[in-house]
């Protein structure tokens, strides 16, 4: 190994916690520029079920841990050894390899191994410290060897044949967070399919690579290194680092020094001073260069989101329009006042009655205000009914309409700025007695009919009546008319009425309020792909 003084990468002079000028770190605006992205990537949910949305939210997924498990930690700590991940089929001769390698058993080889594992990572003990924070370490079995070159770490990775999902996955993983491919496989399965898609992945992220073709016959090294050599060619792989370990024959634990003696050199090289950090450095960039065409694919899918949440928004109206005129309508058919508003005046306008033939007696005041009390209150629930009704049908169409668009979005429990049924329903009474009150600044007559009816009736007595007469109470119609005169009266009816109709019609527009507050997330802003086109723009420079 080099002396070290000369190390542009990969040593901690000592412990003692203060920053070390000889230790590397990222550029910090290039580790803001990813931490950035990461967290623009990270706030995306495709919330909306457009069609190719899986594979947005798969491809997402994978780009998180791309950054999480290789990019981010790399970049927080360049001095970190270099991750070489021994991957490949089972039975490849991974986990003899690295034991060759370290010339002992650290890792468990052959046909009688546990189906699930934890990878082995194995360091040199002095850069333990570097590697702490890294991610991938708490999913793995870290082990430190002197036989290890400071500068870089071996990982034994789980099968990528497994039959197992998690193993599968694992390997998947490793790869993605890797510096440095190693991969392994035998003479008799580098033909399969398996070791050309890997390959093919690291040359597309543009990692660095090596590949270790193990139990190559000893009379069929050259027929085999030259077929592979052109195969590599083929896949533009020809700089790719070609080591052959010759069949060692039936045989348990490690294979001969000889064997593995080249791997062993070139690991040593590769951990010397500028080696490491060219390959770190090679693999970083590819990195950096596949994440650009990959967030803007993600900008394409959140943009797709951003224009279907512009339709819905759009369509709300639509939807909503319909059951907003049929509820409106209600008032001036005479529905809200149907039953028990029609039949408490009606049971207080009989012969005799307080809101009947005694209307305006003073005898019959007390009796007269109990009666419009009763009626006062219900009127409030039915006008209470007929605004949550308008609530429910809005609520209602937007189910049928948008449903299934909307199905992932949570809608918050109360429209935003939207009064309750409840507090509209009293809102409307007060108002009908206000506009009688109001009546005092008009023309001489009208004045004095407001002051009759209010004398008759009292504030609230007068919006009762009014609100009575406005739903179609027929008797509540005379009553008014004749008190205010019957233009003023009627005029005074339809203001009321269309007062209730425009509540209503509010009531189901809150639906449309309701779904828009959802619709509200940053993934779905204006600028959701324009941010990450823009963090995509940003990384071109370290490209
Ligand atoms: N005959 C023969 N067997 C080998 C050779 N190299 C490895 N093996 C055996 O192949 C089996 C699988 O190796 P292992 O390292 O566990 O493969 P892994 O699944 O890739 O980790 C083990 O039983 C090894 O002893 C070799 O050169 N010749
Ligand atoms: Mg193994």
């Amino acid at each position: 190994m080099d002396s070290g003084a000369t190390r542009a990468w990969g040593r901690v002079a000592d412990s003692s916690g203060e920053p070390d000028p000889e230790r590397p770190v990222a550029r910090s605006s290039l580790l803001d520029a990813v931490g950035d992205l990461r967290r623009d990537v990270a706030e995306t949910g495709f919330p909306l079920p457009l069609p190719g949305v899986d594979r947005a939210r798969e491809r997402r997924a994978e780009l998180l841990a791309q950054l999480d498990d290789h990019l981010l930690p790399r970049l927080r700590e360049l001095s970190a050894p270099g991750l070489v991940v021994v991957a490949g089929s089972t039975g490849a001769g991974k986990s003899t390899l690295v034991n060759s390698v370290l010339g002992e058993e650290v890792t468990p080889a052959g046909v009688l191994r546990p189906t699930t594992r934890r990878p082995v990572l194995v360091h040199h003990p002095a850069d333990g410290e570097l590697l702490a924070g890294h991610p991938l370490l708490a999913d793995m079995e870290t082990v430190a060897r002197e036989a290890v070159p400071r500068g870089v770490a071996l990982v034994d990775a789980p099968d990528m044949d497994s039959l197992l999902a998690e193993n599968r996955e694992m390997a998947h993983r490793l790869l993605e967070g890797a510096d440095l491919w190693l991969f392994c496989t035998t003479a008799s399965r580098y033909g399969d399919a398996l070791p050309w898609q890997v390959l093919d992945r690291a040359a597309e992220r543009g990692a660095a690579m090596a590949m270790v073709l193990n139990r190559v016959p000893k009379d069929a090294v050259v027929t085999v290194r030259s077929d592979l050599l052109k195969r590599l060619g083929a896949h533009g792989l020809s700089t790719v680092p070609l080591f052959l370990v010759p069949d060692a024959g039936p045989h348990e634990g490690l294979l001969p020094e000889a064997s593995v003696a080249p791997v062993r050199r070139w690991l040593t090289v590769l951990a010397g001073a500028d080696r490491a950090q060219g390959v770190i450095a090679r693999t970083q960039r590819g990195s950096l260069a596949t994440l650009r065409p990959w967030v803007g694919e993600l900008a394409e899918a959140v943009q797709e989101q951003v224009d279907e949440r512009v339709a819905i928004e759009a369509e709300l109206d639509g939807v909503l329009a319909s059951p907003a005129d049929r509820m409106a309508a209600e008032v001036g058919r005479g529905g809200v006042s149907e039953g028990p508003v029609r039949s408490a005046w009606a049971a207080h306008s009989g012969r005799g009655g307080p809101l009947g033939s005694a209307w305006g007696s003073r005898r019959a005041a007390d009796a007269r205000a109990a009666a419009l009390a009763e009626v006062g209150s219900e009127l409030l629930g039915a006008a209470r009914v007929a605004l949550v009704a308008a609530r429910r049908a809005g609520e209602r169409a937007v189910t049928a309409e948008l449903g299934e668009r909307l199905a992932a979005i949570e809608l918050p429990d109360e429209p935003p700025g939207a009064a309750s049924p409840d507090a509209e329903a009293q809102a409307w009474l007060d108002a009908a007695s206000a506009r009688v009150e109001g009546l005092g600044g008009h023309d001489a007559k009208a004045r004095r009919g407001a002051a009759r009816l209010l004398k008759q009736a009292g504030t609230s007595g007068a919006g009762v009546v009014v609100a009575a007469a406005s739903l179609g109470v027929g008797a509540a119609q005379v009553v008014a008319e004749r008190a205010l005169g019957g233009e003023l009266g009627r005029t005074l009816n339809d203001e009321t009425a269309a007062d209730l109709a425009a509540r209503m019609r509010a009531q189901v527009l809150a639906a449309g309020a309701r779904v828009r507050a959802g619709l509200d997330l940053p993934d779905l802003a204006d600028d959701a792909a324009a941010r990450l086109r823009l963090r995509r723009a940003v990384l071109k420079e370290w490209t």
